[in-house]
């Protein structure tokens, strides 16, 4: 494929509630969309970072950097295969995974159009369809947040997932435990605990959570292995985990029983099916993770939660209209009434188009 020409596109998506999470509260999506011309073909990626260095290094400035300054000049005119030599082009890039996954999951909607074949079909994937789990924010009281677990319970969501911080933990976990005793509930702390926590994850362990996600540091997998051995409620890593060696290292060391996996955060889908087929190796459970994603990256995410190790868990792919009024998809994602994503393939006549009208009106600059 030859790479004609590559936009980058900044737009604004506002939530329809605000997201508060350990780090910070987000009102809109504000986002890059990485569109690459190729041979009369148009691919679409979607960076996942945010206005800020906030869930890992990366943010929108760093991100449109990279792309501009340093993926560009490596393949504007130039001829490449596919995802799989883009990725060994760009391998002198420390770091940065966000930026590069970007392009990288453009070049896969190239490759998914020239082949006449789905991104499913291309990666293998095996599942028709994919469960969802809903992810909740920080909310001003608890009674807030009871009405949200209600809301998304009654919509049939199979696992709910609560952000936790310091302050907003334990107590609000046991009410929600004193409310809905059996529905399949987890946390997420998004890096924002120590070592000096241990007793509080201890007490966790009498709440039947599936997982704890992410409690201690964005970089760390030593502290989580102590934790790990000192309480029984698995550890699910998020941030932590950004390639097949620091799975592999996790997984060595007994840094946590699941991973959860965001192609973005681990430079796109060439290594993020690396860290699955290794996690099926090694009976690791694990789901696809999100990052609030417009449809763009949110149609990629069903299809690559349909490879075979994803069966188990309900993945943080909501429908679209849980964050926001208005996507950049044709159609946007809907849930089927078994509160599940179909998973667009070469059969079933499920397709998704980007919404360029949409994009028009949320654009906030376009850089070609
Ligand atoms: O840690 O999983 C996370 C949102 C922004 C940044 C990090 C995370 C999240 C979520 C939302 O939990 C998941 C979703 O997209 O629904
Ligand atoms: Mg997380």
């Amino acid at each position: 494929m030859k790479i004609d020409r590559i936009d980058i596109i900044r737009v604004k998506v506002p939530f329809v509630h605000p997201f508060e999470t350990s780090f910070t509260r987000f009102e809109e999506r504000d986002a890059l969309i990485v569109k690459v011309y190729s041979e009369g073909l148009i691919g679409y990626g979607e960076c996942k970072a945010f206005y800020g260095p906030l869930y890992n290094p990366e943010d929108n400035g760093t991100c449109f950097h990279i792309i501009k300054n340093i993926i560009a000049p490596v393949i504007l005119h130039k001829d490449i295969e596919g995802p799989e030599e883009f990725m060994r082009l760009v391998s002198f890039i420390r770091g940065n995974r966000l930026a590069i996954a970007s392009v990288e999951n453009a070049l896969w909607e190239i490759k998914s159009q020239r082949d006449g074949k789905s991104l499913k079909t291309l990666i293998g994937g095996t599942q028709d369809e994919v469960k969802v789990g809903v992810s909740l924010g920080i909310e001003p009281n608890i009674q807030v947040l009871l009405g949200k677990i209600e809301k998304y319970l009654a919509e049939g969501y199979h696992r709910t997932k609560v952000k936790i911080k310091p302050g907003w933990d334990i107590d609000v976990l046991r009410e929600i435990r004193r409310h809905y005793p059996d529905i399949v509930l987890t946390v997420d702390a998004n890096s924002d605990y120590t070592l000096a926590d241990i007793e509080l994850f201890r007490a966790m362990d009498d709440l039947n959570l599936q997982y704890i996600e992410q409690p201690l540091a964005e970089d760390d997998i030593v502290d989580h292995a102590v934790l790990q051995k000192a309480i029984k409620t698995p550890i699910c890593l998020d941030e932590s985990i950004v390639s097949v060696d620091t799975a592999r290292h996790a997984i060595e060391l007994g840094s946590c029983k699941i991973i959860n996996i965001k192609s973005s955060r681990c430079g796109g889908l060439c290594e993020s099916i690396r860290i699955h087929n290794l996690c099926m190796k090694h009976n690791i459970p694990i789901w696809v993770g999100g990052m609030t994603e417009l449809g763009i990256g949110r149609v990629q995410n069903i299809s690559f939660a349909s490879l075979p190790n994803f069966a188990l868990l309900a993945h943080d792919i909501a429908a679209s209209n849980r964050y926001f009024a208005e996507d950049i998809t044709i159609p946007v994602v809907n849930i089927t009434s078994r509160c599940t994503l179909i998973v667009p393939d070469d059969t079933n006549g499920i397709h998704y188009e980007v919404d360029e009208k949409a994009i028009d009106r949320l654009m906030v600059s376009r850089e070609v």
